[in-house]
C-alpha cells in the first residue's frame, strides 16, 4: 500500500463549485446521478490536462462532459479513481456521472449503507468516493443540491444537508425530497438519511433573534430517550454564543441516531449522524456517565459547525486543527455544565492512561502527522486528546481573553476556507502580538516529554530555586527531540497548608505560570517565610510526565491541603501509586504484603471530608487504574499490578469499612430520574463506597450489592451494583446477569453494557465466558457497538485476562481482527491496538503477541487499515 506524505501536498488542479446529486434509493441498487460544475484551479501550477476523480466500489453507468457522452478511449476507470484523459482547460465545464451502489453489501459502514432498516451515510474521511466519483479532498469545497427519491412506505423520511427546498409524490408509491446547502463544504460533510423515523422537535432562538428548528430523528420506540440530547444541544448552542460569540447559521439543525456507526458521531452540515450511544438516554437505561458523554458529544458535533465546517482542514494531516480544537471546546463546555474540577481530572486520567501509551509505543505520531497509509487510522487519541491539550496550553499562555481574540481573528480571517494548523497558531499570534515559534513544535514532535524537578531552598534568604529539565524519548522516525515551550503552573503551600505568597520576577504572587523553554532552566521564588511545599503543573498545565520525588508524607499533606483541585487529586493518585509499587516489589520478591498506615489515614481523611462536590470526592477515592500503573513499569507485570491494587482496595475496605458503610447509607436514596450535579455526586460517592465494601466478600456485602441491584430504578445504581457483583465471588452472580439480560433484552445499548461487564471481569473464568458470549444470539460482528462492547472491552480493558500467559487472549483477538478485516476494516484496525504494545511485556508474552501480529499481517486481502497498524506495530 502507498504512503501519503504531508510534504507532497499540492493544491487541487481542479475545483468543483457546485454539485447536484440525485439519488434513486434502494437497499441493493441505489442509482446516483452527479452533475458537477468543474473548473481549473487558478492556484494550481500543475500542467496536466487529465482530471482524476476518486471513486471506489462504484459501478459506472454513464459519463458525459457538457452533455456529450465520453467515448471509452477518453477515460479509464480503476479501483480507486476515474481518469478523464483530457478535460477542458479553457473554460468551466459540467461533468455528469451516473453510477450504481449497493448499500446492503456495505459492511464497512463508509459511504452509503444500511443500518437496521435505515439508509445513511458516513463520508469522513473518504467515504464520499464510495458514493460517486469526486475530488474527494477537504480543500475542494462545493455547494450541494441533493434530491432523494425512494419508496414512500419504507423511507417516508428523506434528509440531507441544508434547507429543504421541495418535495412531491411520484408513481409506484415513490416520493422525492430536495435539499440545498447554501454553504460550500468539502464532500466529507455530505450526508443523507432515509428511513422510518420519528422526530422529536424543539426550537432555539439565537443571540440575534433567529428561530432555529431542532429535530432529532430516531426509531419510534426511542422517542422517549431524546430529552437529554435536545437539552444538551440547546445548552451547547447558547454556550458557544456566550463563550466564543459563535451563532448557528442554518434555519434547521438535525440529528439522526443510527445503530451501526464506526465513530461516536459525525458533524455533517445541518445533519449530524450519531451513534445511538451518544443520543439515547432515559434514567433507567443510561448511566450518569452516559448522560455526560451525550452532552459532550452533542456539544462536540455542534461546535464543529464553526471549528471544522465553516473553517475546515486543507488536508487530512491537519485533522487536529478541527478535532483538537473542538475537543478542547467540548471539554470547556462540559466543565461549565457540570464541574470543571471533575471534568479536568477525568480528561487527564483518560489522556495519561491511553494517549501516553500511544505516545510511548510503535504508533506514536505527532499531533499533525507527516505520513499515513490509511487516514482512518489517524482519528487517534494523539490527534484528538493531545491536540486538545495543545490548544489548552495556548489558552493558558494567552489567557482567556487573549485566546478569545485569537479565535475571533481565526474565524473571521478564514471563514469559508480550508486551512492549516499553522493558520490557527498564526491567528492567535497576530491577535495577541506574540510570537509562538517554539510552541509550534508541539504540532510536529511526537512523544510525551518528561520534566524533572530539583529544589534548592535557601533558608537564610527565604528563597527557593527550582531547576526544571525537559527531555522527550525517541519515537518512530524522530530519534532526537528539541525542547518544547511548556507552560508549568505553580503554587506554593506554607507548612500549615495555606497558600504561600511569594515573589517571582519582582512581583508578589500566589500562583504563576512558568515558561519552560530550555532543556534546563532555573526559576527563583523569594520572600518566603519557611520552606514551602511545591505544587507544580497545576491543572495539568501541559501534557507531560512530571518526575518529582515526594515522600508519602508530602503527598498526604498535598492531598489534604492543595487548593488546586487537580493537584489535590493527583497527590492522592501518587500516594496510592507509590504504595502499589511498593507492594509490587514485595510480590516480586515473595515478601508478605503490607500497606503503609499513612495511606489508610489519608483515605480516612478523604472519607471524613466528604461534602461539597461529591463527584470530586468520589474521584479522590478512586485508585489509579491498572493500565495507568502498568504504563509506569519498564516491564509490565499484569498479575502483580492487579494483585497489588486489589490488596490496597481490600485493605482500605477492611480498615475503613464503617466509614464506607456510613457514607453509603448517607447517600443511598432513590433519586431515579434526577440528572443534576447533586444527585449525580451522591450516586458516584455511594457507588464508590459500594465497590470498596464488596471487596470484603462477606454475606453482608453481597447482600448490600444485590439489594441495590434488585431495587434500582436508575441504570447508574443498577449497573454499579451488578459490576460489584460480577467482580466478586457473589453466589448469585449468574442469576443477576440472567435477570439483567431478561429485563433489558430489547435495549441494545443496555445489552452492550451487559457484554462489557462480563468481558472486563477480573474473576477467573472470564475468558471462557467471553468465548461463550461470542456465540450468544445477541452478539453480532457487523454491529460496531457490540464488537467494542465484547472484543474491544476484553482486549483493551481487561489486562489481567487478555494478557494471560498462555496467549489465549492474543490468539482470540487476532482471530477476531482477521474476521473483522473482511467485514469492517476500520473496526478491525481499532481492535489491533490490544497487541501494539507488545514490547512492554516479558519475553514470553512478547513472542506470543508478535506471533499474532505476524499472523494478521500475513492474512490474504488485508485492508490498508489493518496492514498499517499491524505492520507499524511490528516495525
Ligand atoms: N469528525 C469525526 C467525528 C468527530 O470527531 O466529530
Ligand atoms: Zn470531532
Amino acid at each position: 500500500p502507498q504512503t501519503v506524505y504531508l510534504k507532497d501536498y499540492t493544491p487541487p488542479e481542479y475545483l468543483i463549485d457546485q454539485i447536484e446529486l440525485h439519488f434513486e434509493l434502494d437497499e441493493q441498487r441505489t442509482r446516483v446521478q452527479a452533475r458537477m460544475n468543474v473548473r481549473r484551479n487558478p492556484h494550481s501550477s500543475a500542467d496536466s490536462v487529465a482530471l482524476k476523480l476518486w471513486g471506489e466500489e462504484l459501478q459506472l453507468l454513464s459519463i458525459a462532459i457538457d452533455g456529450r457522452p465520453l467515448q471509452e478511449n477518453e477515460f479509464v476507470v480503476g479501483d480507486e479513481a476515474l481518469i478523464v484523459h483530457e478535460a477542458p482547460q479553457d473554460r468551466p465545464f459540467e461533468i455528469l456521472i451516473e453510477n450504481l451502489i449497493d448499500p446492503q453489501a456495505n459492511t464497512a459502514l463508509e459511504g452509503l449503507y444500511l443500518s437496521s432498516s435505515m439508509l445513511c451515510t458516513q463520508c469522513e474521511a473518504q467515504g464520499f468516493r464510495k458514493i460517486t466519483w469526486f475530488l474527494d479532498r477537504p480543500d475542494v469545497m462545493s455547494r450541494f443540491k441533493t434530491t432523494l427519491v425512494a419508496d414512500k412506505a419504507k423511507y417516508p423520511v428523506l434528509l440531507s444537508n441544508g434547507n429543504k427546498t421541495g418535495s412531491g409524490e411520484l408513481e409506484n408509491n415513490r416520493h422525492w425530497v430536495s435539499w440545498e446547502d447554501p454553504f460550500a463544504k468539502p464532500c466529507y460533510l455530505f450526508a443523507l438519511v432515509a428511513g422510518q423515523l420519528a422526530c422529536v422537535a424543539d426550537q432555539f432562538v439565537t443571540m440575534s433573534g433567529r428561530r432555529i428548528d431542532l429535530q432529532i430523528f430516531v426509531e419510534q420506540h426511542n422517542v422517549d430517550k431524546c430529552g437529554h440530547a435536545i437539552q444538551s444541544l440547546k445548552n451547547a448552542m447558547r454556550w458557544d454564543e456566550q463563550t466564543y460569540g459563535l451563532e448557528y447559521d442554518l434555519d434547521l439543525y438535525m440529528i439522526v441516531a443510527v445503530d451501526h456507526f464506526n465513530m461516536g458521531a459525525m458533524e455533517n452540515k445541518g445533519l449530524n449522524v450519531f451513534n445511538t450511544k451518544f443520543v439515547l438516554a432515559r434514567p433507567d437505561t443510561a448511566t450518569d456517565s452516559d448522560y455526560e458523554h451525550i452532552e459532550g458529544v452533542i456539544g462536540h458535533e455542534y461546535f464543529h459547525n464553526w471549528s471544522g465546517n465553516r473553517v475546515t482542514c486543507r488536508d487530512w494531516f491537519q485533522l487536529s486543527l478541527k478535532e483538537g480544537f473542538t475537543v478542547f471546546r467540548d471539554q470547556q463546555f462540559s466543565g461549565d455544565m457540570t464541574s470543571p474540577a471533575v471534568k479536568r481530572i477525568e480528561d487527564v486520567n483518560a489522556l495519561r492512561t491511553r494517549q501516553f501509551a500511544e505516545d510511548a509505543g510503535p504508533l506514536a505520531h505527532p499531533v499533525r502527522p507527516e505520513a499515513y497509509i490509511e487516514i482512518n487510522n489517524f482519528y487517534t487519541l494523539t490527534v484528538y486528546e493531545k491536540g486538545a491539550e495543545v490548544v489548552r496550553m495556548l489558552h493558558t499562555l494567552l489567557g482567556a481573553a487573549g485566546f478569545r481574540m485569537g479565535c475571533d481573528l481565526y474565524f473571521q480571517r478564514h471563514d469559508g476556507q480550508a486551512v492549516t494548523c499553522e493558520d490557527f497558531v498564526k491567528a492567535l499570534e497576530d491577535a495577541n502580538g506574540v510570537e509562538l515559534g517554539q510552541f509550534r513544535r508541539w504540532y510536529s514532535q511526537a512523544g510525551t516529554p518528561v520534566v524533572t524537578v530539583e529544589q534548592d531552598y535557601d533558608a537564610a534568604n527565604g528563597r527557593l530555586q527550582l531547576t526544571l529539565r525537559q527531555s522527550c524519548p525517541p519515537t518512530p522516525n524522530q530519534p532526537v527531540k528539541q525542547p518544547l515551550h511548556i507552560p508549568v503552573k505553580l503554587g506554593l503551600l506554607n507548612a500549615d497548608g495555606s497558600p504561600a505568597t511569594f515573589e517571582f520576577a519582582g512581583q508578589p504572587h500566589t500562583e504563576v505560570t512558568l515558561d519552560l523553554t530550555a532543556a534546563e532552566q532555573s526559576f527563583n521564588f523569594g520572600n518566603l517565610a519557611g520552606k514551602p511545599v511545591v505544587s507544580l503543573l497545576r491543572g495539568f498545565s501541559a501534557p507531560v510526565t512530571l518526575q518529582m520525588p515526594r515522600s508519602l508524607d508530602e503527598l498526604a499533606f498535598l492531598l489534604s491541603h492543595d487548593s488546586d483541585t487537580f493537584n489535590r487529586w493527583e497527590a492522592g493518585q501518587q500516594l496510592a501509586t507509590q504504595a502499589i509499587f511498593q507492594l509490587i516489589d514485595s510480590i516480586e520478591l515473595g515478601r508478605p504484603l503490607q500497606l503503609e498506615p499513612i495511606v489508610v489515614d489519608a483515605y480516612r481523611r478523604v472519607l471524613a471530608d466528604a461534602g461539597g462536590d461529591l463527584s470530586y470526592q468520589a474521584l479522590l477515592l478512586a485508585l489509579p487504574e491498572e493500565s495507568y500503573l502498568s504504563g509506569q513499569m519498564p516491564v509490565i507485570d499484569v498479575e502483580a499490578v492487579h494483585q497489588a491494587r486489589e490488596f490496597v482496595k481490600k485493605t482500605l475496605a477492611e480498615n475503613l469499612a464503617e466509614q464506607f458503610l456510613e457514607l453509603y447509607r448517607q447517600y443511598h436514596r432513590d433519586e431515579s430520574g434526577c440528572f443534576d450535579a447533586g444527585a449525580v455526586g451522591r450516586r458516584r460517592l455511594k457507588n464508590a463506597c459500594l465497590s470498596y465494601l464488596c471487596k470484603l466478600e462477606t454475606p453482608d456485602s453481597h447482600r448490600l450489592a444485590e439489594q441495590q441491584f434488585r431495587a434500582a430504578r436508575n441504570m447508574t445504581d443498577q449497573i454499579s451494583a451488578l459490576a460489584a457483583i460480577v467482580n466478586s465471588r457473589h453466589p448469585d452472580q449468574d442469576d443477576c446477569l440472567d435477570s439483567f439480560y431478561r429485563q433489558w433484552q430489547q435495549e441494545a445499548l443496555v445489552i452492550d453494557k451487559w457484554f462489557t461487564l462480563q468481558a472486563t471481569s477480573s474473576m477467573p473464568n472470564t475468558f471462557a465466558k467471553v468465548q461463550n458470549l461470542m456465540r450468544h444470539p445477541a452478539f453480532d460482528m457487523k454491529t460496531p457497538n457490540r464488537v467494542r462492547a465484547l472484543v474491544g472491552a476484553f482486549s483493551q480493558s481487561n489486562p489481567l485476562h487478555f494478557h494471560a500467559a498462555n496467549g489465549e487472549g492474543y490468539r482470540f483477538l487476532a482471530d477476531r481482527v482477521i474476521e473483522l478485516n473482511a467485514l469492517n476494516p476500520q473496526i478491525a484496525s481499532r481492535m489491533v491496538s490490544g497487541l501494539a504494545q507488545w514490547r512492554r511485556y516479558d519475553a514470553n508474552r512478547q513472542s506470543l503477541m508478535k506471533q499474532e501480529l505476524q499472523r494478521i499481517v500475513a492474512t490474504d486481502h488485508l485492508s490498508k487499515d489493518v496492514y498499517e497498524i499491524a505492520s507499524k506495530s511490528l516495525a
